[in-house]
């Protein structure tokens, strides 16, 4: 560790205006500041004694977080980062509590899976950071959302650090805010520092909250040192916002009178600017300043410091005597998903209709949308555009454009905006345009999505739509099957249904589970084919696969386009008797219907569109291969497209297919 001045300054170089702030309300904020403080000290000594991993100071920053969770509601929404304890102290989070947390015991608020502040409590309304900082912005956005569409008048505040306005995530959901009026408050620390980056190599403006010209939102830069100010500034704006929903930029200048974390140091930051921001610092000024205005005094000082030792040790204590977490491999899988039970839902008369795939997906949105009235379609162009596709067309007209929401371009944004509303308990279906663009929304898919619930059990109620597959002449970006991209994602549910019937039934099924799902439709089938479906709400089971044929001599699992291939290449050899598999659900996939066949038929190809290597099929016949082998009579086969990206001429995409590998595998498979 680099030595670093003591912050002990007695003597104030800020200024304090309490305008009609009473006394009572100016020794609640100090005790709020002192708190996280105290905390903060004790941790560092632990830190030292080894005691205790890993900690992020926020030692000198403390006047931001804790001058607005004091001036916000306590049920408004507050998204932290890693260096805002105040935060938690503020909303009262029982200590031993937050220590256990800290400390990886299972009785913190995420058993042990989470470090330190990466966790949310919906008990005091916080939702806590993913690694990646920026992702936390476009949630914000999300519970904005709910607070609009409930009607509530409440605000959220969002943190960024100065090294996170960087990111894309940072624009995006600043961008979506601003269009949609959301009550966002986006505070961001400029602390001078990102890690070792001065911000003269993170940002090219004058100010942060000059940003907030760009996106058309109001935006001021505060002193965050200065408690009072922080707290006035955010009572003010709160309550103005609370009444008139908009975003706020706010940047609040302060220092890191630590390292980035403190084991890597301070040797990069020049001395003086210690000095000069330790005189600063908002602790003490503010300490000094209300003994001058006789609020305080030396006595009530110590008596406050020795309550909160004492609440300190107290609660380490029953933290350090709390034993290590034990693992239970059985606990662990179980929190991967909320627990739900699907009670499958048959329509209500034997009335059916002769739909296409599209019509029968747009036909289970359309019920869902009555049956949900809160659930939320967001997408781009898919309110009076009605979707690229034509899925959600005139749905405005019936909905209303808040609940068939047109979105800027910003996946990463309105999937995390997703998540935002799940915390609030609205669902939400996201229409990616093209499968291909979910890349830009990937990390909140697979980092937030996918994992929320296993780390502090939120869910996240969300269905992704998924325009995938090639054979329509689109070329490498609008054709990709990349279903495997999230088959490897623990929390994520993969549906993709090969038929109108199964198409209606599982996307209603996708709303009506509360867990993350990624929906996949195969554009070459949207109109391509037809059959009757039942006109009422129904769901279809979304935990088994479906027999498309039945037979003796080989087991054909497939899902998708490949169903379409399969059932052509036994047309056309009506001498091979199949079992055709169509898995419908690709994650959690039916281990145990591809298992019975294979059972009865000792044989197997597994078939997809996607491309070969690291594909479903390979953990499909890893699978078959582990646990069927003294029933196997030849090797497990798989057929897939080639390892190249999706070309755009058709001789070219025809090619990409290998479908006539299929047939020939099947028959040498066979014939084994
Ligand atoms: C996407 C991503 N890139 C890099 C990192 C590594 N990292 C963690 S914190 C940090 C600096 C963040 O700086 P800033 O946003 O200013 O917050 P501060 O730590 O100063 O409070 C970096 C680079 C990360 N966590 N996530």
């Amino acid at each position: 560790m680099d030595s670093q001045p003591a912050v002990e300054n007695r003597k104030r170089v800020m200024m304090f205006d309490r305008k009609n702030y009473d006394d009572e309300t100016l020794l609640s904020l100090y005790k709020a500041i002192l708190l996280p403080r105290m905390i903060e000290e004790k941790m560092l000594l632990l830190l030292r004694k080894g005691k205790i991993s890993k900690w992020f100071s926020g030692i000198g920053q403390e006047a931001i977080s804790v001058g607005l969770t004091m001036a916000l509601e306590k049920d408004e929404y507050i998204l932290p980062m890693h260096r805002n304890l105040g935060v938690f102290t503020v909303r009262g989070l029982p200590l031993d509590r937050l220590f256990k947390q800290l400390q990886g015991k299972f009785n913190g608020f995420s058993k042990g899976r989470e470090r330190s502040f990466h966790f949310g409590t919906n008990d005091y309304h916080i939702v806590g950071m993913i690694s990646h900082l920026g992702p936390q912005l476009g949630i914000a956005d999300g519970i904005g959302l709910a607070s609009l569409l409930k009607k509530e008048k409440k605000v959220t505040a969002v943190f960024s650090g100065d090294g996170g306005t960087s990111e894309g995530d940072f624009h995006e959901a600043m961008n979506v805010a601003a269009v949609w009026n959301l009550p966002v408050i986006f505070v961001i620390e400029n602390n001078a520092y990102g890690l070792s980056t001065p911000v003269n190599e993170q940002y090219k403006c004058e100010d942060l909250a000059d940003k907030g010209i760009g996106y058309g939102m109001e935006s001021l830069q505060i002193d965050g040192n200065n408690i009072l100010g922080v707290y006035d500034t955010i009572m003010t704006y709160a309550e103005s916002i609370r009444n008139e929903p908009r975003p706020l930029l706010l940047e609040c200048k302060t220092f890191r009178m630590r390292g980035h974390e403190e084991a890597s140091g301070t040797k990069y930051v020049p001395k003086e600017l210690f000095e000069e921001w330790g005189k600063k610092d908002p602790v003490s000024n503010y300490e000094s300043y209300l003994i001058e205005e006789n609020i305080l005094d030396e006595k009530k000082v110590e008596s406050i410091r020795n309550e909160f030792k004492n609440e300190i040790d107290k609660a380490l204590d029953a933290t350090f005597e709390e034993p290590e977490v034990t693992a239970h491999t059985e606990d662990e899988l179980n929190d991967v998903y909320v627990p739900y039970e699907q009670k499958i839902i048959n329509p209500k008369t034997d009335k059916k209709t002769n739909k296409r795939l599209i019509d029968a997906i747009s036909d289970g949105l359309r019920q869902s949308m009555e049956r949900y009235d809160d659930l939320v379609i967001m997408g781009q162009d898919i309110a009076e555009y009605g979707g690229v596709f034509k899925i959600t067309e005139n749905f405005y007209k019936e909905f209303g454009k808040e609940r068939i929401r047109n979105t800027p371009i910003c996946e990463s944004a309105i999937v995390g905006a997703a998540l935002g509303l799940s915390v609030k308990g609205i669902k939400s279906v996201v229409e990616m345009q093209f499968a291909d663009f979910v890349t830009s929304g990937f990390n909140q898919v697979v980092n937030n999505l996918a994992k929320i619930h296993y780390r502090w059990g939120q869910n996240a109620d969300v269905v992704v739509r998924m325009p995938c597959g090639a054979g329509v002449g689109a070329g490498p970006f609008h054709s990709q099957s990349n279903e495997a991209w999230f088959f490897h994602t623990p929390g994520l549910k993969i549906f993709y249904p090969s038929n109108p019937y199964d198409a209606k039934g599982l996307i209603s099924a996708a709303v009506e589970d509360p867990n993350p799902v990624l929906f996949f439709e195969h554009k070459a089938l949207y109109r391509s084919i037809s059959e009757d479906i039942p006109d009422d709400y129904y769901t279809v089971d979304s935990s088994s696969a479906g027999y498309v044929s039945r037979g003796d001599d080989v087991t054909i699992v497939t899902y998708g386009m490949g169903v379409h291939w399969a059932k052509n290449v036994l047309k056309n050899n009506p001498d091979i008797s199949a079992d055709l598999i169509d898995l419908r659900i690709l994650l959690p996939w039916d281990k145990k219907t591809v298992e019975e066949s294979v059972t009865k038929t000792g044989k197997v190809i597994i078939l997809h569109e996607d491309t070969l290597t690291g594909g479903i099929g390979a953990e499909i016949a890893a699978h078959i291969s582990e646990h069927c082998f003294k029933l196997l009579d030849a090797p497990v086969m798989r057929s897939a497209s080639l390892d190249t990206p999706v070309p755009f001429a058709a001789a070219l995409e025809e090619n990409f297919f290998q479908k006539d590998v299929f047939e020939r595998k099947l028959k040498e498979l066979v014939n084994f």
